[in-house]
């Protein structure tokens, strides 16, 4: 394997910057569980205020924030619908039912963006099934390929499950990303939802950590979700410092993830064997049909450029903030190199 790999298999891999280190270093702590971490109020204010909610609430993880959401908006039986694909579904380990008796619905959701007469149909009122207990979007959309739920779809579904008395949800790990897309402040992506889950680990570049943001009593509601889960952390300040540094300097920086993907697709679909659909490229995640996904892994790998398989015939590509100037034309030469020799193999 060369030197220094291409690392492209998501933007969690990205290393603390300078300056977070820094004020990990230097951040002022208490104990969280006893509400004592000042930098843990700060990040959570902070978020907050960002997302034009009321309150926050730092969690570990993307999974824990959307869990913690669900277990507050539903009750025990009842039907989550989801978006398919769902990250919440797909990669959160059945967590819906395991934790709060939930049962997925799934919608479709055309390069992630179910149409809001679906979600109307999948609300189910009836004493002979299982009752809606929330809805759930995601923005942007991972399998969907980074998509973008557009404002007014957002603001339709939400209605759609208000008139139905029901919670809606967003899975906003990347709402970053899509307010940055989309051209509009993170509020405007976060406003039609009762609850959201903000990461700080994705495309913030932060080392851990995310934040469900809501009203000040779902937020109450979801410190006890939290502390029932393990997520009760103590001097958490030492994390929620790079997380201000996050939130504060590299939401900005994102629309360069964007370019910089839009330029891998666009060299990726030019290759011979891998198709891309460069619309569902809209964000910072690129994902490229090919035969044999799992040993194109290895042989990229092997060519100095790390991604994702995920399904047999599908690679997923996504940029971030740790990639250098030239990164993604040093990948696309090598990922035609290495696919070249493959196809030339006896
Ligand atoms: N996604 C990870 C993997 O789990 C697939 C990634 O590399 O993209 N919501 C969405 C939409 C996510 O993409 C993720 C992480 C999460 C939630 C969960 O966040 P963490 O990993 O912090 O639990």
């Amino acid at each position: 394997m060369l030197a220094t790999a291409i690392d492209l298999r998501s933007d969690t891999v990205t290393r603390p910057t300078a300056a977070m280190r820094r004020a990990m270093h230097d951040a002022e702590v208490g104990d969280d569980v006893y509400a004592e971490d000042p930098s843990v109020a700060r990040l959570e204010a902070l978020v907050a205020e960002r997302a034009g909610f009321e309150a926050g609430l730092f969690v570990p993880s993307g999974t824990m924030g959307n869990q913690v959401a669900l277990a507050v908006h539903a009750q025990r039986g009842s039907e989550a619908i989801v978006p398919e694909r769902a990250h919440v579904y797909e990669y959160e380990l059945g967590a819906m039912a395991v934790i709060s008796g939930l049962v997925p619905r799934f919608v479709r959701a055309p390069r992630g963006v179910p149409r809001p007469e679906d979600v109307a149909a999948a609300v189910t009122d009836s004493v002979h099934v299982a009752p809606s207990g929330v809805v759930v979007l995601e923005n942007t959309h991972n399998r969907a390929g980074g998509t973008v739920v557009p404002l007014d779809v957002s603001l339709a579904i939400a209605e759609v499950a208000h008139a139905a008395g029901l919670p809606c949800h967003l899975d906003g790990a990347r709402a970053w990303n899509a307010a940055a897309a989309l051209g509009v402040p993170l509020a405007e992506v976060c406003a039609p939802f009762d609850s959201v889950s903000l990461c700080l680990s994705k495309g913030l570049g932060a080392p851990v950590g995310s934040v469900l943001v809501g009203s000040a009593s779902f937020v109450r509601a979801a410190h006890r979700y939290r502390k029932l889960l393990g997520g009760g952390m103590r001097q958490a300040g030492v994390l929620a410092a790079a997380g201000l540094v996050a939130v504060e300097t590299m939401s900005e920086r994102l629309g360069e993830d964007h370019e910089r993907a839009r330029l891998l697709a666009e060299g990726l679909a030019r290759l011979p064997g891998v198709s891309v659909d460069l619309e569902s490229v809209q964000t910072n995640m690129v994902y490229a049909t090919l035969s044999d996904a799992a040993a194109k892994v290895e042989q990229l790998k092997h060519a100095g450029v790390l991604v994702n398989a995920v399904g047999p015939s599908s690679l997923r590509f996504v940029t971030h903030a740790d990639l250098a100037e030239g990164d993604v034309e040093l990948a696309l030469e090598r990922v035609a190199k290495a696919l070249e020799s493959v196809a030339a193999a006896p």
